[in-house]
């Protein structure tokens, strides 16, 4: 991928690399074999400072002019030069004053000087290019920017400085020993074959299958920590649905009323528990009604139902089990699900056993918001349910992205295939067939062995300017 160097470099790229609105300081970044000839067409110093002229690594201080010579804005400008920067080419970084009018301004003048506007993620897919960062870590920067816990900026941080990438590789080079092994024993004639050690041929590929499994095993935890579980409060009215949330929240947010259909909209919030980001949910109570507002109230609720990774169905001890309570068991029964018995502080109309045979084998707990009874065990349940019952640190390496996922399975089925394969006997190069699947899955996740158009789509989902 080489090859691809002078064609990108050759295009100078320019964005605003900071956020829209104001800030103290907004940045515009040029990359590029020329990206210090642009640079000084615009770039205006009281000493006379050539930008061309200056050392790596320095930070200079000047304005920006178009080429009117209208004066722009007042900047700092931080030169980096080949190779060391970010994406291997000359780049300048210029720290403006962080309002849309300079930023838009210096944007305007460094495209009028010759650069073109860059594609989102185009500064990192040079980066990538120019084999500064393979795929692996380039994802890693995605995540850390877009990281909804600690936990998965911590996750995402050690995917950026390669740590996946130095055992996917370690992985590959054992397979490559193996392979190469193989590939010795077929050309050797029938009766110099070096006899392929039996026994630790077959375990050692086991002993590398089983670190693809642990890999694979991983990624639940890992998507959990990147992007967040939606975790939906789904019940008939009143039961106490919004008092569920404002306790999670520790604030007064939704209104809470003993009417029934007090909450009309479904109201989102982003809670963080146990180090886990948690989208949180409260919804409008699913009834019958021929009122406008609720009605759209619970068209939303229900819609909300479909994208829940995990539902809380609250009933109310009180009353018994009713025809509304099972008509919304039935649209959420194939999601990951508590029933939450609410108002346990008032006299019981429900049991234990009645509940087990209306829902099945689902967990139940029962709760009372009021007296705050019953919310721990909930909240050990939810962490229980999302974790699959081990915890991030029981991993040495966390699986965050589905496309890694995919071809670790893969690459696991080819590995079972072979050693299937190695104990049927069958020939060398049949069995050097599959290894070599292998180890093109593995490359896929780091970028050794990839398609143009999946590189498309992971560079596609960058922000402009990264
Ligand atoms: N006794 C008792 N009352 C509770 C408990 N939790 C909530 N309530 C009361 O139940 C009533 C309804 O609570 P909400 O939280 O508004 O119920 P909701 O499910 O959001 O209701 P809708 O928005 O109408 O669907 C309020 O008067 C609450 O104070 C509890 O644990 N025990
Ligand atoms: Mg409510």
């Amino acid at each position: 991928m080489a090859e691809g160097k002078e064609q990108f470099g050759e295009e100078v790229i320019v964005a605003i690399a900071t956020p829209p609105g104001t800030s103290g300081i907004g940045k515009v970044r040029i990359s590029g074999d020329k990206a210090l000839k642009v640079a000084d067409k615009i770039f205006y110093s009281p000493a006379d400072v050539k930008l061309k002229e200056v050392e790596s690594h320095t930070i200079n201080y000047g304005f920006i002019r178009d080429l009117s010579g209208q004066e722009i804005d007042e900047v700092l400008a931080l030169v980096m030069r080949s190779p060391r920067s970010f994406t291997r080419e000359d780049t300048v970084e210029f720290d403006c004053h962080g309002g849309m009018l300079p930023l838009q301004g210096v944007l305007e003048a460094a495209l009028e000087a010759g650069a073109r506007l860059a594609e989102p993620g185009e500064f990192s897919r040079r980066a990538f290019l120019n084999g500064r960062i393979d795929l692996a870590q380039a994802e890693g920067i995605i995540d850390l920017i877009n990281a909804k816990s600690s936990k998965g900026r911590e996750i995402a941080l050690q995917q950026l400085r390669g740590r996946l990438s130095e055992h996917i590789g370690q992985l590959r080079s054992k397979l490559l020993d193996i392979l190469t092994g193989v590939e010795a024993s077929i050309d050797f004639p029938e009766d110099e074959i070096p006899e392929l050690d039996q026994t630790s041929l077959g375990d050692q590929l086991e002993e590398i299958k089983s670190e693809l499994e642990e890999l694979i095993a991983s990624s639940r935890t890992g998507r959990v920590y990147q992007e967040g579980i939606e975790t939906v409060i789904a019940g008939k009215p009143n039961v106490g649905k919004s008092s569920l949330l404002n306790y999670l929240l520790n604030e007064n947010r939704a209104i809470v009323t003993d009417i029934p259909g007090t909450t009309r909209d479904v109201i989102t919030e982003m809670i963080s528990f146990a180090g886990l980001p948690l989208k949180i949910v409260d919804t409008a109570g699913i009834h019958q009604t021929e009122d406008r507002v609720e009605k759209i109230g619970v068209e939303k609720s229900q819609n909300s139902l479909k994208t829940a990774d995990l539902v809380l169905l609250m009933l109310d001890v009180s009353q018994g089990i009713t025809a509304e309570d099972l008509e919304i068991y039935r649209l959420v029964q194939d999601k990951p699900l508590i029933i939450l018995v609410n108002k346990t502080d008032l006299p019981a109309d429900l049991s234990q056993e009645q509940i087990e045979e209306r829902f099945s084998a689902q967990p139940v707990i029962f709760i009372s918001v009021r007296e705050e009874t019953g919310l721990q065990e909930l909240k050990d349940k939810i962490y229980e349910i999302i974790m699959g019952g081990r915890a991030a640190g029981d991993y040495d390496y966390i699986i965050t992205r589905l496309r890694h996922q995919q071809a670790l399975e893969e690459a696991r089925d080819s590995l079972k295939r072979a050693i299937e394969a190695y104990r049927d006997g069958v020939p060398a190069d049949l069995l050097a067939v599959d290894l070599k699947e292998v180890l093109v899955k593995l490359g896929e996740i780091t970028g050794d062995t990839v398609a143009e158009d999946i590189i498309d789509r992971i560079f596609a989902d960058f922000c402009i300017g990264k």
